[in-house]
């Protein structure tokens, strides 16, 4: 008894820190394999990202082995890992033909034979392209792949794939569930946290290769030289990983800080002053990816403020950035100062007529759906709308919107589910991956950013569940093709464990998990049901305000007689903003998909349901199966202690203890306030709430992490 659990025990110090990278030995069966064939390696060391490439294998093969690989410049006549381009590795230069159209990224990676000897080689056009080549070996010895057949060619779907960081200045994270901001503005540019260059590796190791330092509510003085001195230091820790720095640009910095009297896109004083802030800037960063823009949106400056378009702003910004190869994302998450009729329909109205008008280096980020980062949205009707601009998808990693960080929901379904959403543009097929891929459209651009979830917490992410939506976001960003189900099981058998009896049932709670949170706080379409202001925990009853459509009853619209958003053609139209195929369905209460019911219709309690149950009796069932699922998760949870090493379970379980109390919360909360709105009857075998609607409305949490400031 005792050998056996000193055998299946696997217990070691793990804090989460080392991510997905951790690079413990490969299982016995595999581990002579592997050290025969890459025990030694060739490869180049001249440049900062052929070191980064050494390093890396350097510290993978050295733990995945469990002896320190051969480093050798030139082919040493055995068996061996070559890498390099057909340049730095002149063994390679057979390789050149098929390199010619892998992209400026891409990778070989193949057994083959080279000089008569087996090897296995990764080859690339340019560094960048053998680094990655060398993360997703190291990828394959990770999960215990066979090196024979060897046979990997990619080039990523996806020109930008970037991170959004909400950090402020001061350190504080918007959204940000993960402690504090990594930048430490205060001692960069002198000191340069090894934590920078962990971050740079994660990223390359997921092809994610840009990254936003600073919040979209942006502070101009992120701008100022002594602010771009300390980007720039960030810069060139990133650059070997082949990350590049972008800012948030507020869009009156011309104003604050260069003192001008106007921050009009057509003012020629404006316009030289954003000239020389990008060439100030490149001179520092020469290799600056460019302005993320938030304006005329909740309170941020824009060009409206002059009467001038989203394209004049965004025109401004690249006509500076434009001789240094620079580009701007200017964002359509806008919505105007009067209250709308349907907040959802604010961008594509303010957004589609501008079609043709932005510059080439313009591509206008378009969040997923038309709300905001809701646990279940329809994809946003600007996909497939504006074929004549570069539409970049902007997904939020961070989870505002769905249990913060101590919630286990995995957002790889989320975002599969959004790319492979057909908008039917341009006939079946015309996916929303397409669309942001630039192959629907053919533009040379294209995009995908995510809102990070990455603090300085000892996890990164918060949790040590968090980080596989930073993993997921990355392997989709390279290919939007990937299935959410084999990147988790990537992830986990990388982050957890190679045991099957661990890598199964932790994946299949994580594929259920967003569901779950979809039931137990917005089921069958329901949206922005959240508390006002810091989002944490239900708030359906929030109603009053500044503005109708930050409170919830206006999403809802729930009465005695019925529930949910009426946007059909008799409603608000929205659905008209889809192409007819599509908007058909949405506006047909007998074909619209019931997981989006309320989101586009106005339905009585009664509603039969294709289940045969009333809409009211299918809805209290949906908030309890979610609080169940979660239970679910617990148990299955539990099931694993001692094959998942005890520090990371016993953090896990506690957080699914919150977890499971806080979904048990939406739960009653919701279904007391519906009652109290529509005077029904609990359905029969549920559980009444345990307090009344009055004490869950009562619930004050001043302190609640990462809201606006
Ligand atoms: C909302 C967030 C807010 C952001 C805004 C945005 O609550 O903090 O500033 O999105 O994306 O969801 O600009």
């Amino acid at each position: 008894m005792l050998a056996l659990v000193a055998c299946v025990s696997v217990a070691r110090a793990e804090d989460g820190y080392g991510l997905w990278m951790r690079y413990v030995q490969a299982d016995a069966s595999k581990v002579e394999a592997y050290r025969a064939a890459l025990g030694d390696v060739v490869a180049p060391d001249r440049t900062p990202t052929q070191r980064a490439a050494r390093d890396e294998l350097q510290r993978g093969l050295a733990g995945l082995l469990g002896v320190q690989p051969r480093f050798h410049t030139a082919p040493a006549g055995t068996a061996a890992l070559v890498l390099g381009t057909p340049d730095s590795s002149p063994s390679l230069v057979i390789f050149q033909p098929e390199l010619e159209d892998i992209g400026e990224e891409g990778y070989l990676l193949r057994q083959t034979q080279l000089g008569g000897q087996t090897v296995v080689v990764i080859a690339a056009r340019r560094d960048i392209g053998v680094l990655y080549g060398v993360f997703h070996l190291l990828r394959l010895l990770q999960t215990g792949a066979a090196l024979s057949d060897l046979d990997v060619r990619e080039t990523p779907r996806m020109k930008l794939r970037v991170l959004n960081h909400w950090d402020n200045l001061d350190g504080y994270v918007e959204r940000g569930y993960a402690g504090g901001s990594l930048w430490d503005w205060h001692t960069l540019p002198e000191w340069l946290d090894p934590r920078y260059t962990d971050y740079a590796r994660a990223n390359a190791s997921l092809g994610i290769n840009g990254a936003v330092l600073n919040n979209v509510n942006a502070n101009a003085v992120s701008l100022s030289s002594a602010y771009l001195r300390k980007a720039a230091a960030l810069a060139d820790v990133f650059r070997p990983y082949g990350v590049r720095v972008y800012l948030s640009a507020r869009f009156s910095a011309p104003m604050e800080l260069g003192g001008l009297a106007t921050a009009d896109p057509l003012d020629p004083g404006v316009q030289r002053w954003w000239r020389g802030k990008a060439d100030e800037i490149h001179a520092l960063i020469p290799d600056f990816g460019g302005f993320l823009v938030k304006a005329n949106s909740e309170g941020q400056p824009g060009p409206q403020d002059y009467g001038r378009s989203h394209a004049d702003g965004a025109n401004l910004l690249a006509d500076a950035l434009a001789p240094h190869g620079g580009v701007v994302m200017w964002r359509a998450f806008v919505y105007a100062h009067d209250v709308p009729e349907d907040r959802a329909k604010q961008a594509y109205n303010e957004f589609v007529g501008l079609d043709g008008a932005f510059r080439d280096n313009v591509m206008v980020q378009v969040k997923n759906g038309p709300i905001d980062f809701q646990p279940r949205e329809p994809f946003h009707p600007l996909f497939g709308a504006m074929p004549r601009t570069p539409l970049m998808m902007e997904f939020q990693i961070t989870k505002e919107y769905l249990g913060f960080a101590t919630h286990l929901v995995y957002l790889g379904p989320l975002y599969e589910e959004v790319l492979r959403a057909d908008t039917h543009v341009r006939g079946p097929g015309s996916t929303v991956a397409r669309v942001v891929d630039g192959s629907l459209d053919a533009h040379a651009l294209s995009g995908v950013a995510g809102v990070a979830n990455i603090g300085d917490d000892r996890t990164w992410s918060g949790s040590h569940f968090d980080p596989a939506n930073w993993y997921a976001f990355g392997r989709l960003a390279w290919n939007p093709d990937q299935s959410a189900r084999d990147i988790a099981t990537d992830w986990v058998t990388m982050t957890f464990s190679r045991a099957p009896d661990v890598v199964a049932p932790v994946v299949a709670m994580m594929m259920g998990s967003r569901e779950a949170a979809v039931d137990y706080m917005t089921p069958l379409g329901l949206h922005h049901l959240m508390a006002r202001g810091h989002h944490y925990g239900p708030g359906p009853w929030v109603a009053g305000g500044p503005r109708a459509d930050w409170t919830s009853v206006y999403y809802h619209r729930a009465d005695r007689h019925g529930i949910g958003f009426d946007r059909t053609t008799r409603g608000s139209d929205g659905v008209s903003q889809y192409a007819p195929a599509v908007a058909r369905t949405f506006d047909d209460v007998g074909q619209v998909p019931e997981n989006l019911l309320l989101w586009f219709h106005h339905v009585p309690w009664q509603h039969r349901m294709r289940s045969g149950q009333t809409l009211w009796t299918e809805l209290v069932h949906r908030y309890g199966r979610g609080a169940g699922y979660v239970e679910a998760m617990q148990s299955t949870w539990g099931g694993l202690r001692g094959k998942v090493d005890e520090p990371r379970h016993r953090h896990v379980a506690a957080f699914l203890r919150i977890q499971r109390d806080e979904a048990q919360w939406w739960r009653d909360a919701s279904v007391a306030y519906f009652q109290s709105i529509n005077g029904l009857p609990l359905p029969a075998g549920e559980t009444p709430p345990p307090h009344p609607r009055a004490y869950y409305q009562a619930l004050q949490f001043p302190y609640a992490p990462g809201d606006g400031r």
